[in-house]
């Protein structure tokens, strides 16, 4: 499968949950009558594009597509107007001048950040890019345990301590490991943290800090995984963990399980912080960059 049609795939549920309903409404109209606008909205914001969105989308669909649509007409209109909402929501990496690049993972439990952490590793590592990953999450065995295998699985060496470990330490050995040996990335894998829990999110802070120490710059990218399915709501947690580490991209992780995926345009369009990559399956493979134009076409086409 090509990269477009596993997009497309991962999207899958969003898209008919959307178009469907759409397309039994387009067959007894013509034109954008203030019915079917009405009804796109609604259906807008069943994919958790949010109100607001919503309502933007449709007020512009209605000021630039007065004459009648056919329904590839409607879809081309609407990724237009998704596109343009998306559009500077792209950004790609630029590793440092000096190595390592680190990333710093964060998320709330669950999310999706040491499946995340091993997709990324897999990818840079297939790029021809050393990688090293760094298990910070001590706060359970079986979390360091899961960092280990998967790490085994792609190929790419873990740096761990025993569970209940200062994460800080971790990241120190990790990093000297990383400088030392000439890593080109160093990939950190955080627990996972309620945003309302204080100390964790100190703890955050404090990883930051022991990077900062060490390399004489914070983490270069620190990036939020985001669960699709928990949609909009994603947005609260994601402000929290903005103002503890200053976010530089987000991960929006489990868009194959979702009908939410429409949650992708209120976040960047709220958060403005550029979403990196797209987790579309559990596999290694089911890591997709996030390129505007193409997540509006697989969102809005059939
Ligand atoms: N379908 C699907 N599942 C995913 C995706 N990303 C992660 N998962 C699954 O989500 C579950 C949780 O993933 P983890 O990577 O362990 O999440 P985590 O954020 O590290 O969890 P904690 O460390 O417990 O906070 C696992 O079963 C993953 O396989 C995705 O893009 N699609
Ligand atoms: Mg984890």
């Amino acid at each position: 499968m090509g990269l477009f049609e596993r997009l497309r795939s991962g999207l899958r549920k969003t898209r008919e949950a959307f178009l469907s309903p759409l397309e039994e409404t387009l067959k007894t109209r013509k034109g954008l009558d203030r019915d079917l606008l009405y009804e796109l909205e609604e259906l807008l914001i069943l994919a958790d594009v949010g109100p607001e969105l919503a309502e933007e989308i449709v007020r512009n669909l209605a000021e630039r597509y007065t004459d009648s649509l056919t329904p590839t007409g409607l879809e081309a209109a609407l990724e237009e107007e998704v596109f343009s909402i998306l559009e500077g929501a792209e950004r790609a990496i630029v590793p440092p001048r000096e190595k390592p690049c680190v990333f710093l993972i964060v998320g709330v439990n669950g999310s999706g950040k040491t499946t995340t952490a091993a997709k990324l590793a897999h990818k840079f590592k297939s790029q021809g890019k050393s990688v090293l990953l760094a298990a910070a999450d001590t706060f359970r065995a079986a979390a360091i345990d899961q960092l280990v295998e998967l790490g085994e699985r792609v190929g790419v060496e873990v740096i761990s301590h025993r569970p209940g470990a200062d994460p800080g330490a971790v990241v120190h050995d990790a990093l000297e490991h990383a400088q030392k040996r000439g890593y080109d990335f160093l990939l950190v894998d955080t627990a996972g943290r309620l945003q309302t829990k204080v100390p964790l999110m100190a703890e955050l802070a404090k990883i930051r800090r022991v990077v900062e120490k060490l390399a004489g710059r914070p983490p270069d990218e620190r990036i939020l995984v985001i669960d699709a399915t928990v949609g909009q709501n994603a947005l609260s947690q994601a402000r929290l963990f903005h103002e503890a580490v200053g976010l530089t991209g987000l991960v929006i992780t489990k868009l194959d399980g979702t009908a939410k995926g429409g949650a992708v345009l209120p976040i960047w369009r709220e958060l403005g912080v550029p979403i990196l990559w797209i987790g579309v399956g559990e596999g290694m493979e089911d890591l997709l960059e996030f390129r505007a134009r193409d997540f509006a076409r697989a969102l809005v086409r059939r």
